[in-house]
């Protein structure tokens, strides 16, 4: 049996990538959910992930034990244990862009991360946009752009059908949506299929009925909607 360590599902954009390509995949796992900022978190989290940061997978079907941390490495294990899935797109020249744009994701884009945390349980007003955020918000809305006019088709998503790069940009299209940043009318198209994907409404239905509240994930920011 496959177990995935996460943490808070309102606020823990990182555990979101690869719980969503197990769920968008009915692929079975078994979840353990270790809510951060708590005086127990660092050495609970340290139980299951040499990093002490979430997400982490254990692998318990393999002898001894897989362990994997660091969400696109997750998900790059999944695609390898799951061949028969298509988790990558299938097609050579879109699965070379999916994890260019992911590894993209994973390494990049600090200023919209740092400035607009995930928060899953309200809407705020639009900070003030810096350059570095402009910046951030351009690309992303390219990257996109490009990926669904070559390779989507009339299918909703970044290849077509749902893969590792939505997973890895779901956190993403929440931030725009929480800090209703203005983005463009194709742009808000795409997010709107995310936001309604099966498996990321189960996250976010989870994530509302959670009682635990980290004030720092607001700090800053006008609320103008509660879902909490
Ligand atoms: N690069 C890591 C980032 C993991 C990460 O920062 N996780 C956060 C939760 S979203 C965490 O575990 N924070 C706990 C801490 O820093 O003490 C990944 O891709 O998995």
């Amino acid at each position: 049996m496959l177990k995935l360590v996460i943490a808070n599902k309102l606020y823990s954009s990182w555990s979101l990538r690869p719980w969503l390509v197990l769920s968008a995949f009915n692929i079975p796992f078994e979840e353990v959910l270790i809510p951060l900022r708590t005086p127990e978190s660092r050495g609970l989290v340290l139980e299951y992930s040499p990093s002490g940061k979430v997400p982490a997978l254990i692998d318990g079907d393999v002898d001894g034990d897989v362990t994997v941390w660091e969400s696109l490495a997750i998900i790059e294990y999944l695609a390898e244990k799951f061949p028969e899935l298509a988790i990558w797109p299938r097609d050579v020249k879109a699965r070379a862009h999916a994890r260019s744009i992911s590894n993209e994701m994973h390494a990049g884009f600090q200023a919209i991360r740092q400035g607009c945390p995930m928060h899953l349980g309200a809407r705020f007003a639009t900070p003030p946009l810096t350059e570095a955020m402009r910046a951030c918000i351009d690309r992303i809305e390219d990257i996109w752009s490009e990926a669904r006019n070559r390779f989507a088709g009339s299918q909703p998503f970044l290849y077509g059908a749902f893969s590792a790069a939505d997973a890895m940009y779901a956190p993403v299209v929440t931030r725009f949506d929480t800090y209703q940043i203005p983005v463009r009318e194709a742009t808000r198209a795409y997010m709107d299929a995310v936001l309604a994907h099966p498996a990321f409404e189960a996250w976010r239905a989870a994530a509302l009925v959670e009682p635990w509240r980290i004030p720092e994930y607001s700090d800053g920011h006008t609320p103008v909607e509660s879902f909490i």
